[in-house]
């Protein structure tokens, strides 16, 4: 029999051809003599985005009918990066498409290149996400991803005389074609107004929420296609409308600028992702946002639930499984107790009962200033309703704990959903963990200071309910899209199994030992730097030499992570070459890239130091060209895809205790770098798993951190007593970096000399020291390639399909299920 490929499904180069060259035709209304870029991008986005329909409208037929579990991600962040090449990857369709394209005049990469990434996120908690997405559908886990769709994501990054200039991100301009608009997926969310207690027809005590503001949440789906496999999950983003019905009142008084008010102030929900992380600042909007959203999919999931045959929402905690990405979204606790109590009629016990065994709760920081917190005043004015479901959940619980420990009232108070201590706030944390059955941290480290630190008094009611869940990192996009010639050389002596098993790069240990092979090994890591060259060249000017040690730390700028340390090495190194101008040091070049909070003064300053320090050692003929200093602009998911691949050294260097995993860490280390790291976060199982020889290790240990503060830590001490640090540190002071100007880094400095509460001071010796071993270690390039491969070969741990399955296993009870295509 003859077989045809269908144009909207087929896979053979020649239907791929073709199927793009109909989706300029008939989506962008071009033909290839005038097409732009752009054009023939959305055309392959389309043809791609065609084959994954094809496959989502299976898996949704097969959900349905099989009433699977789902799991349920619930996160303010989503930071997917670009989707084009990944879908390739996944689709197991790059080689054609890339024949295909090449084929019609066309350069596949220059394509991939021209989609503007949806920067639905901050950084590790919205990056985590997205990986955590990739691996649901890989493993074949029914799973929807509920989000907002921000028009505005994170600001573009700039950097004007050396200052970090924030430009608005607008990723929707050109139109995204990966999202299908479902204006019929929309629910009504309310604000505002009071609360009315009435009597039911049965004689029960009910209570009705009269809002003052309705604003309409509209459904946007994107595909989520898993690797080498039918399962498309969705992820589903809200936006923002005014309800048509809610604006008649204005324009029946003849108001109509009133009208149309609040039809913008309704939209402006999701009109832009807050940019700080790691620092609540307690506004309005922010919870409104978190609201919005989470009502949202609540009200989504019990429409899903409703609709299977048979179904009650006494049972809605067996089909899905709500996990809350970090407290953005716990109001979804006090929401879920209202929709089954006050819409659905449910007994008070019976909805706790539900409402605990759906949720789980993810912490992914100790930092106090990132515990969120709102104050009374607020909530009550916006959520009325909840905030009476509140004050009934802590009275119930406070209860239950006095039953335990009744005199203990410091515990009580600790344990309290409301803080109480000065101005009242409800505590989002403590509400996150009385309504959900699972609490996890996200490296081992981390979740141990959780109990004993932050939820101490949790951990002490409910041990059974803790658990870690270390963080993980998609191998697809961080190894396979990213890395090509890696992933190449890799299957070429092992197969191509561990895309899926990353624990059987195990493997290449056998492989240490060929010279070969680690000639290879290092000729792509080369390659890689070249590229990265290249680029750097282009955005910044700045010529670096590919054989030098490329120094990289990239992450959100923040002073616990300590930008600012890696600054005192370079100009601990700068002095050292001026005051012996013929010292034979390794050859580095330092890269940083991050974004910092706009409102974030200090991390800012730190931005405008590298860069200075940049200007000087790039420019000082002194040097000749034994270090480089670059500050790469707007750090983001595309171009930490070009950074990974090219790093010898992964800068892991946070304050211990504080870092509560970093992702970063195993993207570099999977990419054959060798990192320099405190004992913080997921960095102590990294050591673990390659090996202590093969990672760099210095600072103090967490304990030694708590034990060094209450000791009283005296950061003079530090600077008084060590020459070369003083040198440094009075270096930036003498304006030499600021061209004379000696007030322009005082605020830093005198954080570091007079408080220093992230310990660089106490730490910097260590680090200098660790620092020179790196240096010496480099010098042999073939004992350094033999770490390399063995940080590859023993990462497998850190791939984010092993944490999925143990979330699956331990919290949401979920079960793969295999899609067959349908005809
Ligand atoms: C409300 C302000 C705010 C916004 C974002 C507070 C806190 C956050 C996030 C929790 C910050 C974040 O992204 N944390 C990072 O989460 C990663 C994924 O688990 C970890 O790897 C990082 O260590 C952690 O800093």
């Amino acid at each position: 029999t003859l077989q045809i490929e269908d144009d909207r499904t087929g896979l053979g180069i020649e239907t791929l051809r073709r199927a793009m060259a109909d989706n300029l035709f008939y989506i962008q209304g071009k033909y290839p003599e005038i097409a732009t870029k752009n054009d023939f991008y959305m055309a392959l986005a389309y043809t791609v985005r065609d084959r994954l329909l094809k496959r989502w409208i299976s898996t949704t037929r097969s959900y349905v009918k099989n009433d699977v579990k789902v799991v349920c991600y619930l996160s303010a962040e989503f930071l997917m990066g670009p989707q084009l090449g990944n879908n390739l990857i996944n689709l197991d369709i790059y080689e054609q498409v890339h024949k295909a394209v090449t084929e019609s005049g066309l350069n596949i990469e220059e394509l991939i290149e021209q989609e503007e990434e949806p920067g639905l996120g901050n950084g590790g908690l919205g990056r985590l996400a997205a990986c955590y997405m990739d691996s649901l559908a890989s493993l074949e886990i029914p799973a929807i991803g509920y989000g907002i769709r921000y028009e505005f994501g994170i600001f573009d990054q700039e950097i004007r005389d050396g200052w970090q200039v924030e430009i608005t991100d607008k990723w929707l301009q050109w139109g995204n074609p990966w999202e299908i608009h479902r204006p019929e997926l929309a629910y009504e969310v309310k604000l505002g107004g009071h609360t009315e207690p009435y009597t039911d027809q049965y004689g029960n005590y009910r209570v009705r929420w009269i809002p003052d503001q309705v604003v309409k949440g509209i459904a946007y789906d994107t595909p989520i296609l898993g690797y080498k496999v039918n399962t498309t999950n969705i992820l589903r983003l809200w936006k923002a409308e005014a309800p048509e019905s809610f604006d008649f009142q204005s324009f029946n008084v003849g108001d109509y600028y009133g009208a149309v008010n609040k039809k913008v102030v309704s939209e402006n929900i999701s009109k832009v992702l807050y940019p700080n992380d790691e620092q609540v600042q307690g506004k309005q909007l922010r919870l409104e946002q978190q609201y919005f959203f989470v009502s949202c999919s609540l009200q989504n999931m019990i429409r899903i639930h409703l609709d299977r045959p048979g179904k009650s929402l006494a049972t809605f905690h067996e089909n899905f499984a709500v996990q809350l990405n970090d407290t953005h979204p716990a109001i979804g606790v006090a929401e879920l107790m209202r929709l089954l109590l006050d819409e659905h009629q449910f007994a008070w016990e019976q909805a706790w009962d539900i409402t605990q065994k759906t949720f789980g709760y993810t912490n992914h920081t100790l930092l106090p200033e990132a515990l969120e917190k709102w104050s009374i005043n607020l909530f009550g004015k916006l959520l009325p309703r909840h905030l009476e479901i509140i004050y009934e959940i802590n009275r119930r619980f406070l209860d239950q704990v006095r039953l335990q420990d009744p005199y203990d009232q410091g515990k009580i108070a600790r344990l309290s959903l409301i803080d109480e201590t000065g101005d009242r706030y409800v505590r989002m944390a403590n509400l996150a963990c009385v309504g959900s059955h699972a609490i996890n941290g996200v490296a081992a480290l981390h979740t141990e200071l959780l109990k004993q630190t932050v939820l101490r008094d949790f951990y002490q009611l409910w041990p059974e309910k803790f658990s870690n869940k270390t963080n993980g990192v998609t191998p697809r996009r961080w190894i396979v899209l990213s890395n090509p010639g890696l992933t190449s050389l890799i299957s070429s002596k092992i197969g191509d199994n561990w895309i899926k098993h990353l624990e059987d790069l195990r493997q290449l240990e056998s492989f240490v030992e060929d010279s070969n092979f680690r000639q290879q090994w290092r000729q792509i890591k080369l390659e890689n730097k070249r590229n990265l060259a290249k680029y750097i060249q282009k955005k910044t000017g700045i010529v670096i030499n590919p054989e030098s040690l490329f120094d990289i730390q990239v992450k959100r700028i923040h002073e616990y992570k300590r930008q600012h340390l890696n600054v005192l090495h370079i100009i601990t190194l700068y002095n050292r070459i001026k005051h012996n101008p013929d010292l034979e040091i390794t050859p580095r070049t330092f890269i940083f890239g991050g974004k910092a909070a706009p409102g974030y003064y200090m991390a800012k300053l730190i931005i405008k130091l590298i860069n200075s320090v940049a200007e000087v050692v790039n420019a000082d003929p002194c040097v000749r060209d034994r270090m480089k200093v670059v500050f790469l602009p707007d750090y983001n998911v595309t171009l930490g895809q070009r950074v990974y691949p090219a790093a010898d050294l992964s800068e892991q260097i946070s304050t211990a205790g504080l870092e509560a995993s970093g992702t970063g860490n195993m993207k570099f280390s999977m990419n054959g770098a060798l990192t320099i790291g405190t004992l913080d976060g997921a960095n102590v199982e990294i050591r673990q798993e390659v090996g202590e020889e093969n990672f760099f290790l210095f600072g103090l240990r967490t304990e030694e951190v708590y034990a060094l503060k209450t000791q009283g830590y005296n950061p003079w001490s530090y600077y008084n007593s060590n020459p070369q640090l003083k040198e440094v540190i009075d270096l930036i002071a003498s304006g030499i970096f600021s061209h004379g100007d000696t007030g322009l880094f005082r605020p830093l400095l005198d954080s570091l000399l007079h408080h220093d509460p992230f310990m660089l001071l106490a730490d910097y010796q260590s680090y200098i020291d660790c620092q020179e071993q790196v240096s010496q270690a480099y010098r042999n390039q073939d004992n350094w390639t033999r770490m390399s491969i063995l940080n590859v070969a023993r990462i497998g741990k850190f791939s984010s399909d092993r944490s999925i399955q143990e979330y699956c296993q331990d919290i949401w009870q979920a079960k793969s299920l295999t899609i067959e295509l349908e005809e």
